[in-house]
């Protein structure tokens, strides 16, 4: 099989990474991800389904808010629309040569936008008609695409919250023009991302208005996407700030509430990312455990933030505690369904060799690998299950179990009380803390 597609090879000297386990030394090696390697009784390959995500890998050029770009991409042309063709020719020659199975894009990091809708739509239908072509030629799957209502100065005051009406009926033609491309691509889910749905300051906002056109924008998405024949999962993806000061879909409890508010909880479920849910002060797998909990995970932004700062730094993962954890969560979810990880993820600005674009996802691959065998460790043997379980044993029988059921009214719940007998119970919480250094280093 040929690693390159369309006129060149954009990543010479690079060949296809493989598992070389965890001796290697060799730094463009997987040393836990062994793709064909059964766990939890899959391969690793169906349990992670790993996605790259399109900006941060042929878009991200290191430029931050002090300074401008440092990454120089392979693929770079003067015309907009041959640079477009000559990056997705690179984005799949990475994906082949790294393995991930899927990919992920906002309309905009693929085409340039043009003068006007219509040049915006026909470039984008080019570029998504060449990537047809490709997944057909490689198997490799779009996991969702998105659109992109942030960037441009047009959506500074919201995409469907937007207080102006004629924005609201650009974004329909861009989510319209979106979602016809994810139908023609066969993709897993349609992902939202509200950049730009909250707001500033209260003083000059009617946020149930907002939020009621955000609604009634995702019914319309909803209702269009089911007439062209999407089946997959409509995803809304929570984060409490950045760039609004308050953004409407703060966390995954916010989101949820929003879903079934607006009536869409049998079409929508929530994308997760690591780095949203810490900047909304609660863990990862906090945020996961909260949609497994209620049926609404769908798909994970995997990656990492920073614990010293307060924003979104989008890292490749590298925390084998928080990888573990969020695969507890997913194994014990049964998996991600439709979903993936996606490595909404960005090498450093000074990670400036083509080569960090690999390292960067091979450290990403394999940080969840050895998560996904922790996990698998973990709810192997049990103890940590079985210790919650007899943790919450007093509601299994009897008076206990009554109330569970709602079979008791507060009146029998107070003649209990009057006699009840309460001693403190530890929560072992060192206890199982250490345990979980055992499965990791024992
Ligand atoms: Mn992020």
């Amino acid at each position: 099989m040929d690693y390159f597609f369309g006129e060149k090879e954009y990543f010479k000297n690079i060949k296809k990474i493989k598992y070389e386990g965890p001796k290697s030394d060799n730094p463009l090696a997987f040393k836990f991800y062994d793709k064909d390697k059964i766990v939890a009784g899959k391969t690793m390959e169906e349990q992670l389904k790993f996605a790259c995500a399109y900006w941060h890998s042929f878009c991200a050029n290191g430029t931050d808010p002090f300074g401008g770009a440092t990454i120089t991409f392979p693929f770079a042309d003067k015309d907009p629309m041959t640079e477009a063709e000559k990056k997705a020719d690179a984005a799949f020659e990475f994906f082949t040569k790294i393995g991930t199975p899927y990919y992920c894009f906002h309309d905009a990091d693929v085409a340039p936008s043009g003068n006007n809708m219509d040049e915006y739509a026909k470039n984008y239908i080019k570029i998504t008609d060449m990537f047809l072509e490709r997944q057909k030629e490689t198997g490799i799957k779009l996991l969702w695409n998105t659109s992109n209502m942030f960037s441009e100065d047009t959506y500074m005051n919201g995409a469907a919250s937007n207080p102006d009406f004629n924005v609201v009926q650009k974004c329909g033609f861009k989510v319209k023009t979106c979602l016809d491309a994810n139908v023609k691509l066969g993709a897993s889910n349609y992902v939202f991302w509200g950049g730009r749905e909250g707001y500033m300051n209260l003083i000059n906002t009617d946020m149930q208005r907002e939020k009621d056109h955000i609604g009634q924008f995702f019914r319309m998405a909803r209702d269009y996407g089911r007439s062209i024949g999407f089946k997959g999962n409509f995803l809304i993806e929570p984060k409490p700030m950045e760039p609004s000061k308050h953004q409407y879909d703060y966390d995954a409890e916010t989101a949820i509430a929003f879903i079934k508010e607006q009536g869409l909880e049998n079409d929508f479920k929530c994308n997760i990312e690591a780095n949203h849910a810490t900047l909304a002060g609660h863990t990862f797998d906090h945020d996961l455990q909260v949609c497994a909990d209620k049926g609404m995970l769908g798909s994970v932004d995997a990656n990492q933030g920073d614990n010293q700062n307060g924003w979104d730094t989008d890292e490749f993962p590298y925390d084998v505690y928080e990888t573990t954890r969020a695969m507890l969560v997913i194994l014990r979810n049964g998996g991600l369904g439709l979903g993936g990880l996606n490595f909404d993820a960005k090498r450093r600005r000074n990670s400036t060799d083509m080569q960090d674009l690999f390292i960067s996802h091979i450290l990403g691959m394999d940080t969840f690998a050895l998560g996904l065998i922790m996990a698998d460790k973990i709810l192997k043997d049990g103890k940590l299950d079985a210790f919650v379980a007899n943790r919450y044993s007093s509601f299994d029988s009897g008076n206990g179990k009554k109330f569970e059921q709602g079979k008791m009214d507060l009146v029998e719940l107070a003649k209990l009380g009057q006699t009840a007998q309460t001693k403190l119970i530890s929560g072992k919480q060192e206890y199982l803390e250490s345990l979980v250094n055992q499965y990791l280093f024992g």
